[in-house]
This record gives C-alpha cells, sequence and structure tokens, in this order.
C-alpha cells in the first residue's frame, strides 16, 4: 500500500516535471493547439497533433493516472486506418499523447481496431474490450491486456490469443455488431457486457456473460432494444444515485440506485433512466428512448459517442464525447486534423430523478486567469452590450437570469414542437417577449459574426411555463461551406427561479451548460473575423421584457498542456 502510494507520487512528480519541460517548449505547444496559423484549433480541448479523431474510447483512472484512449487514423485526416491514440493525465485537463495503444495487425483486427471499453478488474488490473473490423470486414469483439501492469502509464498493451472472443453468429448481422461497454459483475460473481447492434432493424444492446472474461456467452434475451430506432453504436450501462453527487462503479447495486442506458444513433447520444435487476438481468427503463418529449440526450449539439468512467479517486462518474468537425472533408484535409473531444463533465442523476445533469469537471477551473464580475445589472429590451477585459476566444463565462413576471410569455405547446426547428425559426434576431436573452459569444466588433447562446421562455398550455435553449450559428462564420444550423432544446426549470448559462468558448468550439447542466448544447463554428484578440462577447437580450443579471462571472482561459511524448524514454518503467 505504502509502495503504492509512493509511486503515486513518483508519477505525478515525472508529468509535472515533464509538462515544465515541455511548458518551455514554445514549438511543441504550438503544433498542438490553437495559434494564429491555425486559429480554429482550441486551447484546453483535447486534440492529438494532427490527423483525424473520433470516439473517445476505455477511459480510466489507473495507479494515479488518468487515459484516455481514441479513435484515431495516424495517416490522415479523414476517418480510415483506425487505431487507438493513448492519452494520459494526472488531472483530465494537461496530456501527454503516448504511442498508439493498439493497432490493427491481426485478422480479427486487420480492417480497424474500432471502439471499445475498460474494466477494471478484481485485483485492479485492466483490460480492455475492442472491436476489430476483420479480414473478412466483419465485426468482432477482442480482448486486450496490459504487457505489463505495473507501468502506470500501461503504455504496451497485448491482444488476447483466443481473440475473437465474440464473433457474429446466430442471426447477428457481421455489419452491426460493435462498440463493447466496460463490463460489470453480477452476484453470481459473472460479468455481464452489452454490445451494440441492429436486430431486425431495431437498435438492440445485445448481453453476454462470462466466468473469466474470456468465454463469453450470448444471453438470449438482449438487455434492451427499441423498435423506434435503428443500430445501436457505443452503448453505455452504469448505475447512478439517487439524490447524491457521487459516482457509482459500473457494477455497483444499492437499493439506492437507478441505471442508465445510454445509445448513440441519429448523430446523437439518448438515453433512458430506469431500474436493472442484477439477478435476472433485467432493465426496465421509466421512460423508454423517443417517448418523452425531451428524448433525453446528453447533448442537444455535436456530441456522439460517448462514453463515462467511474473515476475511483474523486468518486464520481465523468463522460466524454466526440465533437466532430462542421467544415468540409477538403478543409480537414488542408488544416491536417479533424475532431476534439469535449471537456470531461461529471454526470450525475439530477434531483428530480427523472434526468442526468453535466458540469464541467472541477479541474477546469485551474485554467481560469483574469476575471470579470457583473451583479444585479438590468438589461433592457432590444439590448446587447459587451464584456471586455477577459479574451473572449478562450474564456469560461457563467451567468444568470432573473425574469421579470412572465404573464405576457408567449404561448406554446411544448409536445408539439421540435425545439431545433423553433430555434431556427424563433432565432436570436427574432424579437420576443421574454426572451431570447443571452450570450453572443465569438463575435466580431459589429456583431456580423457571432453565435449566439440564449434562452426565450413561453407559457405552455397549462398554465406552466416551457424554456428553450437555442444555440443559433447562422451568422457564426462569413464562410458558406461550413454547417451553420441551429440547435435547441428544452430546460426543465421553473423561469420564476434564476436561468443559468455557463458557456466554455475555445476558439472553435462552444459547450453549453443550461440550467445548471440539465440541457446541454455543444456548437462547433468557424469564424473568419472573430477569432484570437479580434473576438468579442456579449450579453444580449431582444425580447420586449427586461431581464436582469442576478450574477456573471467570466474568465480567460490559460492553455492546457497537451504534447506528445518524446519517445520511451521518458517513461520509465519500475522494476
Ligand atoms: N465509431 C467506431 C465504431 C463506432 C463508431 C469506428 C461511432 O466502433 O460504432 O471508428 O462513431
Amino acid at each position: 500500500m505504502e509502495g503504492s502510494l509512493i509511486w503515486i507520487l513518483v508519477v505525478h512528480i515525472l508529468v509535472i516535471a515533464y509538462q515544465g519541460e515541455v511548458g518551455a517548449s514554445d514549438r511543441i505547444q504550438k503544433n498542438f493547439q490553437y495559434n494564429p496559423k491555425q486559429p480554429h484549433r482550441t486551447a484546453y480541448h483535447f486534440q492529438p497533433s494532427k490527423n483525424w479523431m473520433n470516439d473517445p474510447n476505455g477511459p480510466m483512472y489507473y495507479k494515479g493516472i488518468y487515459h484516455l484512449f481514441y479513435q484515431y487514423n495516424p495517416y490522415a485526416a479523414v476517418w480510415g486506418n483506425i487505431t487507438w491514440g493513448h492519452a494520459v493525465s494526472h488531472n483530465l485537463i494537461d496530456w501527454i499523447d503516448l504511442e498508439h495503444a493498439i493497432e490493427p495487425t491481426e485478422p480479427y483486427d486487420i480492417n480497424g481496431c474500432w471502439s471499445g471499453s475498460a474494466t477494471i478488474l478484481p485485483g485492479g488490473n485492466p483490460v480492455i474490450l475492442y472491436t476489430g473490423a476483420d479480414f473478412k470486414n466483419r465485426q468482432v469483439q477482442n480482448l486486450a491486456e496490459p504487457k505489463n501492469p505495473s507501468d502506470p502509464y500501461l503504455k504496451e498493451w497485448i491482444k488476447a490469443k483466443n481473440n475473437p472472443l465474440m464473433t457474429p453468429i446466430n442471426g447477428i448481422d457481421p455489419q452491426f455488431f460493435r462498440d463493447p461497454t466496460t463490463a460489470w459483475q453480477g452476484p453470481d460473481k459473472r460479468w455481464r457486457v452489452v454490445v451494440g447492434s441492429q436486430i431486425d432493424g431495431h437498435g438492440t444492446a445485445l448481453l453476454y456473460r462470462s466466468k473469466d472474461f474470456v468465454t463469453w456467452t450470448k444471453s438470449e434475451k438482449p438487455l434492451h432494444f427499441s423498435n423506434k430506432t435503428k443500430m445501436w453504436e457505443c452503448p453505455d450501462f452504469y448505475p447512478v444515485i439517487v439524490s447524491r453527487r457521487n459516482g457509482l462503479d459500473t457494477s455497483v447495486h444499492s437499493k439506492n440506485s437507478k441505471h442508465v442506458l445510454k445509445a448513440s444513433f441519429n448523430d446523437q447520444d439518448y438515453y433512458i433512466i430506469g431500474t436493472y435487476n442484477p439477478e435476472t438481468d433485467k432493465f426496465i427503463p421509466d421512460v423508454d428512448f423517443m417517448e418523452s418529449y425531451l428524448k433525453l440526450r446528453y447533448d442537444y449539439g455535436i456530441f456522439y459517442a460517448s462514453k463515462t468512467f467511474y473515476d475511483s479517486a474523486k468518486r464520481r462518474r465523468i463522460l466524454w464525447g466526440w465533437v466532430t468537425e462542421g467544415d468540409d472533408k477538403l478543409d480537414d484535409i488542408k488544416k491536417g486534423w479533424s475532431g476534439l473531444q469535449s471537456i470531461p463533465r461529471s454526470i450525475v442523476l439530477d434531483k428530480n430523478g427523472k434526468q442526468l445533469t453535466q458540469w464541467p469537471i472541477k479541474e477546469i477551473e485551474r485554467l481560469r486567469r483574469k476575471e470579470v464580475n457583473l451583479q444585479n445589472k438590468g438589461i433592457k429590451g432590444g439590448t446587447a452590450f459587451e464584456i471586455t477585459g477577459i479574451t473572449a476566444s478562450q474564456a469560461d463565462v457563467e451567468v444568470s437570469f432573473h425574469l421579470p413576471n412572465l404573464h405576457d410569455a408567449e404561448l406554446i405547446h411544448p409536445e408539439k414542437v421540435d425545439p431545433k426547428i423553433l430555434c431556427s425559426e424563433k432565432n436570436a434576431s427574432t424579437k420576443g417577449v421574454i426572451g431570447p436573452f443571452g450570450l453572443m459569444v465569438l463575435a466580431s466588433k459589429n456583431l456580423t459574426e457571432r453565435t449566439a447562446v440564449f434562452f426565450r421562455v413561453f407559457k405552455s398550455h397549462d398554465d406552466k411555463y416551457a424554456v428553450l435553449m437555442c444555440s443559433h450559428q447562422t451568422r457564426s462564420s462569413l464562410r458558406k461551406v461550413v454547417n451553420k444550423s441551429s440547435f435547441g432544446a428544452f430546460v426543465d426549470v421553473d423561469p420564476k427561479e434564476n436561468i443559468s448559462l455557463r458557456s466554455l468558448i475555445d476558439h472553435s468550439i462552444v459547450e453549453s451548460f443550461g440550467g445548471g447542466g440539465k440541457t446541454c448544447i455543444t456548437s462547433r463554428v468557424y469564424p473568419e473575423l472573430a477569432v484570437g484578440q479580434e473576438a468579442h462577447l456579449y450579453v444580449f437580450n431582444y425580447g420586449t421584457k427586461s431581464v436582469t443579471i442576478s450574477n456573471l462571472h467570466g474568465w480567460s482561459m490559460g492553455r492546457a498542456k497537451i504534447f506528445p511524448a518524446h519517445g520511451k524514454k521518458m517513461f520509465p518503467t519500475p522494476n
């Protein structure tokens, strides 16, 4: 025990020393992150130095180090040659990008090492289950183990000799069989794992069980399926605890826990909450996929193929998602890279028990630098004002609004409208009564370019209120060939209390958290004018009624330290 504590300390010192050294090297920093020649690269989101990245894979905490693996093309800025990239961190913000962890080398993964998850076995050793696209382009599930589990960086991985462990037999379509979850152990000590699939045209979470993690048997019944969706990619299944802020390890089951099932389809990450019985492996959702008007999603913007893991160091569950580009493939080739990872988010069951809430991990706050504050400031209808004094292209902004009486709010039937469409019809320039009010981010001085993240409050038919949150991007860039569609969703908050918004702004990404993280919208934008020092930040209210800023805190953000490892000698392996 004492020995491992000392080792964790040594690892931390090594990581910090290493970062200090690289912090001094401007050359490496420039290659990796935002710089005037690459104005859309980010400063504090994880991205590798170049080429294509998609799904986050196998995140875990091991011997004092956080690991993030990711789908990566080592040769180009487009999807292909899929390999597991691997980065390590001691704080989830600063990263060292290591050598690839898993490469397509064997008949069972020669056409790509696709998404998968890590499981920490009893005793503490990690293993990875991942999908291989095999020599016949069938999808199969494979196991990889660390070559040296005493290496906290887990630099080298060995593929199991019995691979593939699960193959598409008995009616499973070989093209629809992928993305194993983190495994969990039932009361009978057998492992369970879910694999994404499509059976008879319906999205399905196939369930497998194993005594030894090597021989897996498919359960006759899937964990769940939905005839309202097609193929489920990257499923995730984990417990959350009622009325508490901490997370639960994946195998934990208690009378105070509920279970979350997430599936990626239609370019979005949808989730449902329900009750799981580990004796029978029955999962009964409270409300099924696509059946509530909120159609619960982690994020209503650009955020896909996400994955959570349990951080045993801080007893929390952390979520990561892939944030794609919204520009043209040719632009990606020209700029030499594509894809970001979201800021890791803590994810908990909301106190209403009906949805999850997410919040950027606390560690991100260490990048906060120069600060501006405002209190109790009224904003008349039809006005906007600039927040000065912070770097608007690289910022963290938290604001909460207090609303006047809501009697005259416009009427709406929230169940009958598509909030995304509503956000483009009633966009930031369309005057309303209560709203639109919110932030204009990555804006040029004269507002020619701007991304508006805002709320609008409606009265619903039964004398309740509906709060709409939008990210309106039609004017986010002068460039024509970029995706400027708007995003929108309702936020389940009472507008008679304050409505809060937090936006993490990082050059070409805006991650916004409405209502304390009940509704999240992530956008990618490619301003031409509002770049670097030329970006501005405004608060606006284009409703007829005034609103009041109860509080606004904004910070310039520093850069995360993200850099490649310089060869194996920087990572001494303990004896
Ligand atoms: N990406 C992986 C697949 C997964 C998809 C391939 C989701 O395993 O289904 O790169 O983005």
